[in-house]
């Protein structure tokens, strides 16, 4: 009796993988680059291309999904985002971007399910971003990049970071408050109240070194590094 339970379930897992075969993959979709990336140097604008796989299975490229890719610096916790385009290959997507720092940058391509407003992670190879002798200024306008600073109730991590001329900065409220900006020196005047959940962003492109406060909570502090 106990063998005819076990050979059951046994049966009953293999039907489950089967029909499922996205929960050993890891969800319903994810990410595969086409090819392993340049070289990557700090400051210089690098494209990668992937596609997006239902279930993991090669040979299932999904069309038309909206994607966008989160960077992540590893040790500082800088984020830079940016937004997944077409290319020509309706199964391919690509992502052009600047990561301002060098190191380890781990990034994730996220996918949305144009049923639901779920998205799913799909992890990356970690980058290895090396320095740069010369560093760029330019910055492709229209790329939809941007450094990502995290508004909480106690601070504005990361509280430092370091951009390129150019580049677009959002601040989003993950508090439970409200929140400002308010750096007249970087070239904008204060924000609006920025309420949970949402974000104000700004170009920012006065290279130099500046500081910026939230005005209701002063000890709420960052700066950013324009070069
Ligand atoms: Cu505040």
């Amino acid at each position: 009796m106990r063998v005819k339970v076990v050979s059951c379930f046994a049966l009953f897992s293999l039907i489950v993988a089967f029909l499922m075969p996205g929960a050993a993959a890891g969800g319903w979709a994810s990410a595969a680059l086409v090819e392993d990336p340049d070289s990557i140097t700090a400051g210089k604008p690098f494209t990668v291309r992937y596609v997006v796989r239902a279930h993991g299975i090669v040979g299932h490229e999904l069309e038309g999904m909206r994607t966008s890719v989160q960077f992540t610096h590893r040790e500082t916790g800088q984020r830079v985002e940016a937004i997944g385009k077409d290319t020509a290959n309706p199964t391919v997507y690509e992502v052009t971007a600047t990561l301002p720092i060098s190191g380890g940058w781990k990034w994730t391509v996220v996918i949305h399910n144009f049923l639901s407003d779920q998205a799913i992670d799909s992890p990356m190879p970690t980058l290895n971003v090396t320095e740069t002798g010369q560093p760029a200024t330019g910055f492709a306008q229209g790329s939809g990049m941007t450094t990502v600073v995290t508004i909480t109730d106690s601070g504005f991590p990361p509280s430092s970071l370091q951009i390129q001329a150019g580049e677009v900065v959002t601040w989003v409220n993950e508090g439970r408050m409200a929140h400002q900006v308010a750096a007249d020196a970087l070239g904008f005047e204060t924000s609006p109240t920025i309420q949970p959940g949402e974000a104000f962003f700004q170009t920012i492109v006065k290279p130099g070194t500046y500081d910026y406060l939230c005005p209701p909570h002063p000890f709420m502090t960052g700066s950013i590094v324009v070069t």
